[in-house]
């Protein structure tokens, strides 16, 4: 499989919108030094102003960004998730970066050091990925030091205030060794607790083409490394090897398409037949709950209890009293893959397999009254063995066997081969050999690899597919989700023995725990900015059997019906659905995103698809950007044009709704200051009150503002602290002193302005809209009119006011006096 490509034709696919075209007018756009330094001013641009080297390579970044993206003018891939197309997944788009720096996160990339390395790094690369060289630690010649490295000088003593006084807090060498020493543990496996593990090697005896494209098995004599676990299920982690059990067999394969586990068992059947009774199996064979006894055994009440009630157990406890689950060392048990799993070719056809791991020196089991002395004399007897025999050069062997059969064949079956409690005896199907695999390598070290690995059933490679055992698809969800918290958090892939020896390229981001450090801004797919990169690999990658109907309906498809491919169309209803208020508003917001974003064929892109929603918002927005010439519409991914069932609809408007509780919780401000007609000011409040509206006397300070008639006026909060676009309606009171306070105050006049371009209603009271028009603010609509939201009354008539100033109100805004730009 080509892990990376150098080239891929952007016009591949390409009915509209040239890509040639897109190019040659992202180039003279972006091309112009206007458009460039614009984006250098923004917040993300570089900073280092006047130095000419940063700003020709942010130039060149610019550039090469235009380049890429336009290189994009539509998405290629698009048409294929729809229909019977989906079938055939198609790779993802992608372009060469014309420079290293176009998918740099950063201009100073190139600033090397110790620590953030040689300058641009190696690219299309993930050093995360590969031996376990970059992580082997060895440490001959070198001093002690800290977790920061700094070196220690005496790690005998902690840091006392005299000889035989107390220990200090500052001794951060002692903190970080207990604190370190305090958390060595993790939780340990839920079942198969107890394990070891080993290295080594599977070897491919023959080419499988015929029936999996697994690259594993793709040519004789090919080596993949595997990373095994043998396990007890009961037991805790301390417990003892030889207890009667089941032996988990896990294979970690690291090939070069991604790693595959086969989490088997030396048993090829099980207890049960769905996950929905995995919990209720294991809880039953665990210590029992209420004095935690007894460890790693079977033979208690709760077990033979649950299972004498679940019929289905009976064969596997054959298998369980049988000499099998007291192995004489895990070197002489077979290994088994349990489910029924598939193989599938190039050409998408499946083979039904089972796996068969043959120990190469022979099946052998202890007696049950050895087993137990062994388990008091050596608890760590299998673990032992295994250790020294591959310590002395007697690398364990098995070979790997397949039992292959169609779905025909196992129609016959007089059992179901979904079914995880029965065997598909050889003599029906037999056991063909077709690699082997050897351990020949210890770990370094226990917790780092034979702990902290982690298996999953989920981890399969293309060639290989699972089948529909209910118990296979439960275990495909628990395997992930019991590492996350086991090894705390979603990054385990990352730690080193999980780590595949094939490259990692994906979106995925952040997380507990996360080594890797992405180059670039794309976190997402599609992307042009990012040259389409990572894509999605299309028929290369891992595409799952669709199932026995493939011919008419598969079973299983990535894709999306047929009428999912129409895009525009309730697009255009929405938009035919504004009012000219609304329309204005999605142009003008569509302009302000797009004048943020820098890069030009990315606006164009946009301006593209809004081309099939309206000419009317397609032209808007195109001219607020100063785009002259209008790109191609986008491609239309339906196949045919739908006609829908409507042009218009009226519910799609804000406006049709002005709701029905008037003016209840309106937060409305009264500015007033000294002087203000008190009397007249505090009627309204009253008024507005009793209509449940939430008015506050506004002042240029707190305090009481002396009134011109009755009582002062205690003003609730400043303009200061709650400025004009918290409040929902103003009302300026009346009171010479007061108005002219207001006329000068530069908070009154920006709150006045603000209330008026966000198109509020205002009242101004007795002579009030003097402040108005110090702040300059028109009393009339711009066509000359009155303007609705604007209204003036005497101050002798609070009730009056009030009632007309409330329906201004329940009408929430008035955009008739809205202009672009704003005249205030
Ligand atoms: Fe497991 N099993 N299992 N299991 N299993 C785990 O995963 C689970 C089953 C097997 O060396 C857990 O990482 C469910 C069958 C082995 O690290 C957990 C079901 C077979 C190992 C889990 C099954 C196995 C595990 C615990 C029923 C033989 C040890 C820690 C649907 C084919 C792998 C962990 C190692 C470990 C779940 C049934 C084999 C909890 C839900 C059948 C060899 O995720």
């Amino acid at each position: 499989m080509a892990a990376k490509r150098t080239k891929t034709p952007a016009k591949s696919g390409a009915k509209a919108g040239s890509a040639r075209n897109t190019e040659t007018r992202a180039q003279s756009q972006g091309g112009k030094a206007a458009g460039r330094s614009s984006a250098k001013a923004t917040v993300s641009g570089p900073t280092a102003k006047g130095d000419a080297a940063i700003a020709d390579l942010a130039s060149a970044k610019m550039a090469g960004q235009e380049k890429v993206a336009a290189a994009f003018p539509f998405n290629a891939a698009k048409p294929a998730e729809f229909g019977r197309a989906a079938r055939d997944p198609v790779a993802g788009q992608s372009v060469v970066p014309p420079h290293p720096v176009v998918g740099a996160s950063t201009l100073t990339e190139t600033a090397a050091s110790p620590k953030s390395g040689k300058g641009v790094p190696p690219l299309s690369f993930n050093p995360g990925n590969g031996s376990l060289d970059r992580v082997r630690v060895d440490s001959s010649e070198r001093p002690l030091t800290t977790n920061q490295g700094v070196p220690v000088s005496d790690n005998q003593n902690s840091l006392k205030a005299g000889l035989r006084g107390p220990t200090l807090l500052e001794d951060f060498v002692l903190r970080e060794k207990i604190t370190h020493f305090d958390h060595e543990r993790i939780p340990e496996r839920i079942v198969h607790a107890r394990g070891s593990g080993a290295h080594g090697y599977f070897e491919c005896y023959k080419p499988l083409t015929e029936i999996t494209r697994a690259s594993i098995f793709a040519k004789a004599g090919k080596r993949t490394p595997v990373f095994v676990r043998f396990s007890t299920v009961a037991g805790e982690r301390g417990s003892t090897d030889t207890a009667r059990d089941v032996r988990g067999f896990a294979v970690k394969f690291y090939t070069d398409e991604g790693n595959w586990d086969l989490v088997g068992n030396n048993i090829p059947v099980f207890f049960i037949q769905d996950a929905m009774k995995f919990p209720d199996v294991i809880h039953a064979v665990k210590p029992e709950p209420h004095h935690a006894m007894p460890q790693a055994a079977s033979a208690h009440d709760t077990f033979w209890d649950f299972v004498s009630l679940m019929p289905e157990t009976t064969h596997m406890l054959l298998w369980v009293m049988s000499d099998r689950a007291i192995p004489r060392s895990y070197r002489m048990m077979q290994g088994f893959g349990v489910h029924t799993f598939r193989f599938v070719n190039e050409a998408g056809r499946a083979t039904f397999v089972k796996f068969h791991w043959n120990p190469v020196a022979g099946t052998h089991s202890l007696a049950w009254d050895e087993a137990v002395k062994i388990s008091g004399a050596d608890p760590d007897f299998h673990r032992r063995d295994l250790w020294e025999a591959i310590e002395a050069g007697a690398y364990p062997e098995w070979e790997l066997g397949v039992q292959l059969f169609s779905e025909k064949d196992a129609e016959r079956f007089s059992f179901d081969v979904l079914d995880a409690t029965k065997i598909v005896p050889e003599e029906l199907v037999p056991v063909q050999p077709i690699g082997r695999m050897v351990l020949n390598r210890n770990p370094d070290n226990f917790f780092a690899e034979t702990e902290q690995v982690a298996f999953c059933t989920a981890h399969i490679v293309p060639g290989l597919d699972f089948t529909n055992d209910p118990l296979l698809a439960g275990r495909i969800h628990s395997y992930v989700d019991t590492q996350i918290s086991r090894l705390g958090g979603p990054n385990f892939h990352e730690i080193p023995i999980n780590a595949p020896v094939a490259q990692v390229h994906n979106n995925q981001r952040d997380g507990m725990h996360r080594q890797a450090i992405p180059r670039g801004r794309v976190a997402y797919e599609p992307n042009s900015l990012g040259g389409g990169c990572p894509f999605q690999a299309g028929k290369m990658g891992f595409t799952s059997f669709m199932g026995r109907n493939q011919e008419e309906e598969p079973d299983k498809v990535r894709g999306k019906p047929e009428r999912f491919a129409e895009h525009y169309n309730q697009a255009t209803l929405f938009w035919n659905s504004q009012s000219a208020v609304e329309k204005q508003h999605i142009i003008r917001a569509f302009r302000f995103e797009l004048t943020r974003v820098q890069t030009v064929a990315v606006r164009e892109r946009v301006v593209a698809q809004l081309r099939n929603v309206a000419a009317e918002l397609a032209e808007g927005v195109a001219e607020g950007l100063g785009i002259a010439e209008l790109p191609d519409p986008l491609p239309k991914l339906a196949k045919r044009s739908v006609k829908p069932e409507l042009d218009r609809s009226e519910a799609l408007s804000l406006l049709v709704r002005p709701g029905t509780v008037g003016i209840v919780t309106r937060r409305i401000a009264i500015l007033v200051a000294d002087g203000v007609e008190g009397e007249s000011a505090i009627a309204l409040h009253e008024a507005l009150e009793a209509e449940g509206a939430v008015p506050r006397f506004v002042g240029i300070k707190m305090g009481a503002a002396e009134s011109a008639t009755g009582d002062p006026v205690e003003v609730e909060v400043s303009m200061e602290a709650a400025p004009s676009c918290l409040w929902d309606a103003v009302v300026v009171a009346a009171g010479e002193g007061s108005i002219a306070a207001l006329s000068e105050s530069g908070h009154a006049k920006e709150f006045l302005k603000d209330q008026y371009r966000h198109c509020k209603p205002m009242l101004f009271l007795g002579g009030a809209t003097a402040v108005a028009e110090a702040a300059g603010i028109p009393l009339a609509l711009p066509t000359g009119e009155a303007d609705p939201g604007i209204l003036q009354a005497p101050d002798d008539d609070a009730e009056g006011a009030a009632a007309a100033f409330k329906a201004a109100l329940a009408q929430h805004r008035h955009f008739e006096r809205e202009t672009d730009p704003p005249l205030v």
